[in-house]
């Protein structure tokens, strides 16, 4: 009891800590696949719950209304050993519930751990010890997020109401990519590419962990996804780009040195004879 009391304790601190994700008793979905995960949950958790009463009631009421002490003296309950239509009762309904679940959670993991084909935009989510690497497609723009305990997290940006494609992958060992409010742990594995996807459809922040034991710092590697309008993040981009190239002491605004190297060729360059 006191035990139950202290988790308690402890899950209603936590829960008002207010650090977006972190919720230990239901985190507040902000993507559609979060929104499904938490419904696949409560889908199943009910019925369990129903079922988990019933059988304790039944127990209950057998164990009390069967007691020895109100039996007269000999007394042999009426015995079932054998007893057909039971047997094929507790087999078949155990059966139907274990199926129930498993096409219930199947049906979820095809809906949103899949590459989707009408995404927005494509980042590939690689974990390394101890840290994430976000690459963006379109811009090729990387985000280094290193692990750490103490220092701010530097955050995965995405932009509101766009369709994002996950790509996962491990550089060395296997590590699991989890923001609870989001999505469902996805592993990123060396060799192989997992997916899954976001549609964040508010401003904010929420974290999440590496929930693969990975090696001495696994703790280090915190994420946070941060969701901003379009207009932000194209801004961010922007910083984020000029902070990778730090301008050249050109004059000119050139796109890339190459294509400078080719538009300065002989006829721009004023050559005196
Ligand atoms: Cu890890």
């Amino acid at each position: 009891m006191l035990a139950i009391a202290g988790l308690f304790a402890v899950a209603f601190l936590l829960s008002s800590c207010n650090v977006g994700g972190l919720n230990p008793i239901f985190p507040q979905p902000v993507s559609p696949n979060g929104q499904h995960i938490y419904d696949t949950y409560i889908g199943i958790s009910i019925p369990a719950i129903i079922i988990f009463i019933g059988v304790e009631i039944a127990l209950l009421w057998v164990v009390i209304r069967y007691r020895r002490s109100a039996q007269p003296p000999g007394y042999v309950p009426p015995q079932v050993h054998g007893h057909n239509g039971l047997e094929v009762a507790w087999t078949v309904i155990p059966l139907a519930v274990v199926l129930f679940i498993a096409v219930y959670s199947f049906a979820e993991l095809q809906q949103d751990f899949q590459p989707v084909s009408n995404a927005q935009m494509e980042v590939t989510v690689s974990g390394h010890q101890f840290g994430w690497d976000y690459t963006y497609k379109d811009t090729g723009l990387v985000v280094h997020q290193e692990g750490t305990l103490s220092g701010e997290v530097t955050p995965f940006v995405v932009p509101t109401h766009t369709l994002v494609k996950l790509t996962f992958r491990g550089d060395d060992v296997i590590h699991s990519w989890w923001v609870p409010a989001i999505s469902g742990k996805t592993d990123a594995v060396p060799g192989y590419d997992n997916y899954s996807w976001l549609k964040i459809d508010q401003v904010g922040k929420w974290r999440g962990e590496c929930a693969e034991l990975c090696g001495v710092n696994h703790s280090q590697m915190q994420i946070i996804v941060q969701a901003m309008s379009q207009s932000d993040f194209d801004a961010w981009v922007k910083k984020q780009q000029a902070a990778a190239n730090p301008p050249t002491p050109s004059p000119k605004p050139s796109p890339s040195p190459a294509s400078a190297a080719r538009t300065s060729s002989p006829s721009a360059s004023p050559s005196p004879r």
